[in-house]
């Protein structure tokens, strides 16, 4: 825990040294957090994950890049101390984050159909969760990517629910709701191994898409397939996930 948070603050000292030229247009009052919490239901068996901002929670979704490579993402995202097998990966180093995101250039979330319209690849403006893991990445400003992994690599486990993506991203389908100044969202106990008393912070940010020039992507290559190129808002201020679940 003392090494996650040390990390943490290096990696936090390290982008706000840092610019991005293109996140400047969402830097707005609407990714600008004035606080979050999770709250534990006992008798509906879920926690309850809320960021409120000083505007209005969601309004801002990103202008379309026309294309997969260089795509915009941007995310409220809570930085967590829960195991990377507690929410269905196989155990793996990094720092397991619950991002709520929107990206109108492209859909993850096949099994899905958040608005409900009958066609499961047209939702990824609409607001909804993500379970990745996030590792240091110098390659990009945030100073932090996704983790990606060999196609290959026997050893991964990804839950069920996890789009056929080489990375440790799953998409959960929980229910987001926006309303105001708060986002949400409402996780089953049991997705999360009935983990209660875990630490968590909460983040605005700007992520970006890299497949390469003709999907020439690859794990070690110039930039990491989903990398955080700004962070907005902090809500500890630090990143040192002071908070507890209620
Ligand atoms: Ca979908
Ligand atoms: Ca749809």
């Amino acid at each position: 825990m003392k090494n996650l948070a040390l990390l943490l603050i290096t990696l936090f000292s390290y982008y706000t040294a840092n610019a991005c030229d293109k996140c400047v247009n969402y830097n707005n009052e609407d990714f600008k957090i004035k606080s979050a919490s999770v709250k534990h239901d006992k008798k509906l068996g879920v926690t309850i994950w809320e960021i409120k901002v000083a505007g209005q929670a969601g309004a801002t979704t990103p202008k379309k890049a026309g294309q997969l490579n260089g795509a915009p993402v941007l995310g409220y995202v809570f930085p967590t101390t829960l195991k990377p097998t507690d929410v269905g990966f196989n155990k793996t180093e990094g720092i397991v984050a619950l991002a709520l995101t929107s990206h109108p250039d492209f859909d993850d979330t096949p099994i899905w159909d958040e608005n409900a319209d009958g066609i499961f690849d047209n939702d990824g403006i609409i607001w909804h969760p993500h379970w990745v893991i996030l590792t240091e990445d110098k390659r990009v400003p945030g100073g932090l990517s996704v983790k990606e992994f060999k196609k290959e690599d026997k050893s991964v486990i990804l839950p069920k629910t996890a789009p056929n993506m080489p990375m440790y991203m799953d998409s959960p389908g929980f229910n987001v709701v926006t309303e105001g100044n708060s986002i949400k969202v409402i996780v089953p106990d049991y997705r999360i191994n009935n983990q209660t008393n875990f630490k968590f912070d909460a983040v605005a940010c700007f992520m970006e898409v890299n497949t390469g020039g003709n999907s020439t992507h690859t794990e070690t290559g110039e930039k990491p397939m989903l990398g955080v190129y700004k962070v907005y808002a902090v809500a500890s201020g630090n990143l040192s996930l002071p908070y507890n679940v209620k």
